[in-house]
């Protein structure tokens, strides 16, 4: 079959700080080539809509598939559909990805049609399954584990892979690779080490997307893969980078005896740093040079509320560790639709006062978290694309248009801060060197950064009309609910970790 992989275009502020590859497509991809389909991918981060529609029209692809990561795209990839349906009404339509498994059934009745069906979970077993029988009639493919269908009762669950080893990303089939960068790491290509999370924060998915499980790339595949790709920069997209020393180390190992030298962009959290500090170090030698930490909060309730399970001395001690490596932290704080004037001054004062890099994200109950289940009946919005973690989708204390005021007053002081005169010098000189090699993604960033940042256009989205709405929790089971029932593979084939979670 002719199959085209999509990605939705960028959210608010990504579209200035960063484009990245994205791998879960790339994997679902290499699944399909893998099958012997003919396949190409259309990253709308980069094109635009018109392109898709040329391709569509011009490439006629018998199947076309979105990757649904992001639920703010959700109304993007439903348009999408409907017009494609109409251009080509005998294409097989599906979607999948991280907001896809947790909205299925939603995703299809809004679609009313353009969607054949929905993946729940990881793409790359089930996808070369269901084309095969796309392919061969379409029928039964709700028997298919993970697979959601408009009217039939759901089928088997999601199936977890056996091992991350099988398959490479299909990186090659990805247009204009060099648009992809984070920051000044210009161009930068993306890896997954390990899949999962042990943890079980409160306002996060990641760990019921794959069961609480945590598994890991082997140091062989995941160096060789290191080996092949042809960017100086690369971003590591797991959860938790290095939850397990060993493992961190034993890549180490293989980097050094196979000279592989780049320089790399990881998230972590701060008790894993401290408690992996050997490993951190070594990586710092093997060009680590960014870190993003979730803190999420400066307060010990804050950490509480978001079940973090680490103590606020820790998460600065971590911050003190990172700073004597030489390595240059991002950390997020999660503000929260209560916050008043006094609280937005209290955290500009604190961030103005340590080195670090400070984002600002706006607390937002997601499908397939557990505040979505405790908090969800308070919203004051349903419109998809205000759920991207910067707008207010709960009810704030300060009027809205104030709260925006105070968050991106807050965001832009914090930006200036990393623009002041001292920073700009560096950054010039940055940018001439990356210029120099033709790279302007960081150059345009910059540039771009006040017309981006703007309360009034935040407060505005709020009166778009909105066509799709999300759906709630169903009765009775707000407030009440077990962890296991937001899972969306079945039984869990992978042990959580030895490493002990501490608890706050
Ligand atoms: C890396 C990452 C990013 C990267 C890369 C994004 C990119 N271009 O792909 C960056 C840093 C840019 C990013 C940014 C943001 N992110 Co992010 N990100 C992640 C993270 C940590 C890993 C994603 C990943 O690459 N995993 C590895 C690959 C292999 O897995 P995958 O993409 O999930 O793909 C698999 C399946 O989902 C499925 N699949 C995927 N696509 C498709 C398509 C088809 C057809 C099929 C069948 C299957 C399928 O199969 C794949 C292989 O098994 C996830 C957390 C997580 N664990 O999912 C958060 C996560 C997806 N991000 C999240 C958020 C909130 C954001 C931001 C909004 C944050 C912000 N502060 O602004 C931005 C928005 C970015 C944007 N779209 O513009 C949330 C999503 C919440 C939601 N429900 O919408 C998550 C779940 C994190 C969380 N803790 O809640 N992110
Ligand atoms: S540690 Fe990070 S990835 Fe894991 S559950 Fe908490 S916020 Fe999510």
């Amino acid at each position: 079959m002719k199959v085209l992989f999509v990605h939705p275009s960028s959210l608010m502020y990504s579209e200035i700080y960063l484009r990245l590859e994205p791998l879960g497509i790339e994997l679902v991809a290499a699944a399909a080539l893998a099958a012997g389909h003919e396949v190409r991918v259309l990253d709308l981060q980069i094109f635009k809509r018109q392109d898709y529609l040329r391709e569509i029209a011009e490439w006629r692809p018998e199947a076309v598939a979105y990757s649904l990561n992001y639920l703010a795209n959700i109304p993007e990839v439903i348009d999408l559909a409907r017009e494609t349906r109409r251009l080509l009404p005998e294409c097989f339509i599906f979607a999948g990805g991280h907001s896809a498994s947790f909205t299925a059934q939603e995703l299809l009745d809004h679609a009313e049609g353009a969607i054949d069906c929905v993946v729940r979970g990881e793409g790359e077993g089930i996808t070369p399954r269901l084309l095969e029988q796309a392919a061969n009639g379409r029928n039964g493919i709700e028997q298919l584990p993970g697979i959601v269908t408009r009217n039939a009762a759901a089928g088997p669950p999601a199936e977890m892979l056996k091992s991350l080893d099988g398959l490479q990303p299909a990186r090659d089939l990805m247009r204009r690779r060099r648009k992809y960068f984070i920051a000044e790491l210009d161009p930068c290509a993306s890896i997954e080490f390990a899949r999962g999370c042990p943890w079980d924060c409160s306002f996060c998915s990641a760990w019921t997307f794959y069961n609480r499980s945590y598994r890991k790339v082997s140091p062989e595949r995941a160096v060789d893969e290191l080996e092949r790709i042809p960017e100086p920069h690369v971003f590591i997209v797991d959860d938790v980078a290095f939850v397990h020393p060993e493992h961190g180390m034993a890549i180490a190992d293989l980097m050094e005896k196979r000279k592989i030298r780049k320089r790399f962009y990881l998230e972590t959290r701060g008790d894993v740093l401290l408690r992996n500090k050997e490993v951190f170090q070594r990586w710092k030698k093997l060009g680590l040079e960014y870190m993003f930490m979730g803190l999420e909060a400066i307060d010990e309730e804050g950490l509480k509320r978001h079940r973090k399970r680490v103590t606020l001395s820790k998460n600065f001690e971590a911050l003190e560790y990172a700073r004597s490596l030489g390595i240059f932290v991002a950390v997020n704080l999660i503000s929260d639709p209560g916050w008043d004037e006094r609280r937005f001054t209290t955290v500009r004062e604190w961030a103005l006062s340590v080195p670090e890099i400070v984002h600002l994200t706006v607390n937002t109950p997601y499908p397939g978290t557990e505040t979505w289940h405790t908090e969800s009946r308070q919203f004051t919005t349903r419109d998809y694309r205000l759920f991207d973690v910067q707008h207010a989708v709960l009810p704030t204390k300060l009027p809205l248009d104030r709260f925006y005021r105070e968050l991106v007053e807050t965001q832009q002081i914090l930006n200036r801060k990393h623009l002041g005169f001292t920073a700009l010098k560096d950054t010039f000189f940055i940018a001439m060197k990356l210029l120099a090699k033709g790279q302007t993604n960081f150059l345009r960033m910059i540039w771009k950064f006040n017309q981006v940042y703007n309360p009034r256009r935040q407060f505005a989205d709020h009166e778009r009309p909105v066509r799709y709405e999300m759906r709630l929790p169903e009765n009775g089971r707000q407030g009440s609910f077990s962890s296991s029932s937001l899972f969306v593979h079945g039984p869990n084939p992978a042990p959580v970790p030895s490493a002990s979670l501490a608890t706050a």
